[in-house]
């Protein structure tokens, strides 16, 4: 079974998550696994790794001395790509302006569009690379960024072609989204309609043609797009084939999540005013409910997402960072993981689930990455810790021995 193998990790825990374990955590005790070409290969105990050792002359083995080892970690919802900063809205939220109240003063997205637009590709990969390293640093193999702070044609693009270029230099996995429909341009003010004509018929093709977006993402909320808006925009995403994530039910129940589901959404995100109704409807389409820590505690929402019927009607669900310069300028998804224990009450099973097979998931690549499992993707961390709940209990100490991506040892 390891004859064909290039490196074999030996005296492995593993973290599988694979449905097939019975296991808290899918965890496998006692394992070798055997890699090459990018790929698990094999998975088997320790005693088969054994029996066929003295004939593996080609692989290199690595003793993990009984470490864990998890899936690579998955950030399934970013707006990692963005120029300017808001810590003066920050203030002013502090002195009293509602996020809301900025939002219609012109501020609030509207601002760093301002700052995003007129920049390169090699700018935005510049202001991009601290904050990709940081979330590379603590164990992430996939991300998803977004668009969205462009609102315009050139703009957009340039966002996901420095989306694209970041997974060239970094060993990382990117997927990507076209967020064109996140706020109204200045450009269209109160012609939210022919926005969104726009959207479908010049933006989403332009993308497309050049291969920039896997995905399509859309901010259905009172203040940005209504339910009628975005279900034109879903249509076109499909009738392009593009995945869909919806911004849904943040700051009001729109019944957003119910009309994503309705068009097969990849996941839909956020969710505090979620009820039970969407709940229903994403269990039978198996949207994936992305659910967002770092925003609801930096803009100290207080409805929180109704994590006991999510679990009742078995929506998996996702934790992300949202990382972005107005709500969530955490780039930790340890610290999502934390915060969706803490403030949603998450297991920390279902904090480590939600970041690798179900993140996995929410980005349509449940066949590829988030498990350890043979024909997925060896994208996975070996860990100094003694037990899975430690990833999301403890904070700010990196216990990261070794970070593995497409089968190699790469740190940045
Ligand atoms: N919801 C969010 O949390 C971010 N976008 C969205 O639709 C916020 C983006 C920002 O304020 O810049
Ligand atoms: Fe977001």
């Amino acid at each position: 079974m390891f004859q064909l193998c290039e490196k074999i990790w030996i005296n492995v825990q593993l973290v599988s998550f694979d449905p097939i374990s019975t296991l808290a955590y899918g965890l496998l005790p006692n394992q070798a696994l055997g890699v090459s070409q990018g790929v698990i290969q094999c998975i088997a105990p320790m005693a088969t790794f054994e029996q066929e050792s003295s004939q593996l002359t080609h692989s290199q083995i690595l003793d993990a001395q009984g470490s864990l080892l998890t899936p690579g970690l998955i950030d399934c919802h970013t707006h990692l790509i963005h120029a300017g900063s808001r810590a003066q809205e920050f203030e002013q939220r502090l002195l009293g302006t509602s996020y809301e109240k900025i939002a219609q003063q012109g501020g609030g997205i509207l601002s760093t569009v301002r700052a995003t637009r007129n920049t390169s590709v090699e700018q935005l990969v510049e202001l991009a690379t601290p904050r990709l390293k940081a979330l590379i640093a603590e164990g992430i193999t996939t991300i998803e960024i977004k668009s969205g702070y462009g609102l315009d044609l050139s703009t957009e693009l340039t966002m996901l072609r420095a989306a694209r270029e970041l997974a060239t230099r970094f060993p990382v996995r990117v997927s990507t989204t076209l967020l064109g429909a996140h706020a109204l341009p200045p450009e269209y003010k109160h012609r939210a309609d022919a926005y969104v004509d726009w959207v479908c018929a010049e933006l989403l093709p332009a993308a497309v043609a050049e291969d920039l977006a896997d995905a399509v993402d859309i901010f259905c909320e009172h203040l940005a797009f209504t339910p009628a808006q975005t279900e034109l925009i879903l249509q076109a995403a499909q009738a392009h084939g593009l995945g869909i994530h919806v911004h849904a039910e943040q700051l009001s129940n729109q019944q957003a999540a119910a009309l994503a589901a309705r068009y097969h959404a990849w996941s839909a995100d956020h969710l505090e005013w979620l009820d039970e109704t969407s709940i229903a409807a994403m269990a039978e389409s198996g949207t994936v409910a992305t659910l967002l820590p770092i925003a609801f505690y930096f803009l100290r929402e207080t409805k929180v997402p109704p994590i006991e019927l999510l679990r009742r009607y078995q929506v998996p669900m996702a934790v992300a960072t949202d990382f972005n310069p107005g709500t969530a300028p955490l780039a930790s998804l340890r610290l999502a993981m934390n915060m969706a224990c803490t403030l949603f009450r998450l297991t920390p099973e279902e904090a480590l689930m939600s970041v690798t097979r179900h993140a996995a998931q929410a980005l349509g690549l449940q066949n590829q990455i988030g498990q350890l499992r043979q024909g997925f993707a060896a994208d996975f961390i070996v860990w100094d810790i003694q037990h899975p709940a430690e990833l999301a209990y403890q904070v700010g100490i990196n216990p990261i021995k070794q970070r593995v991506f497409a089968g190699e040892i790469t740190y940045v």
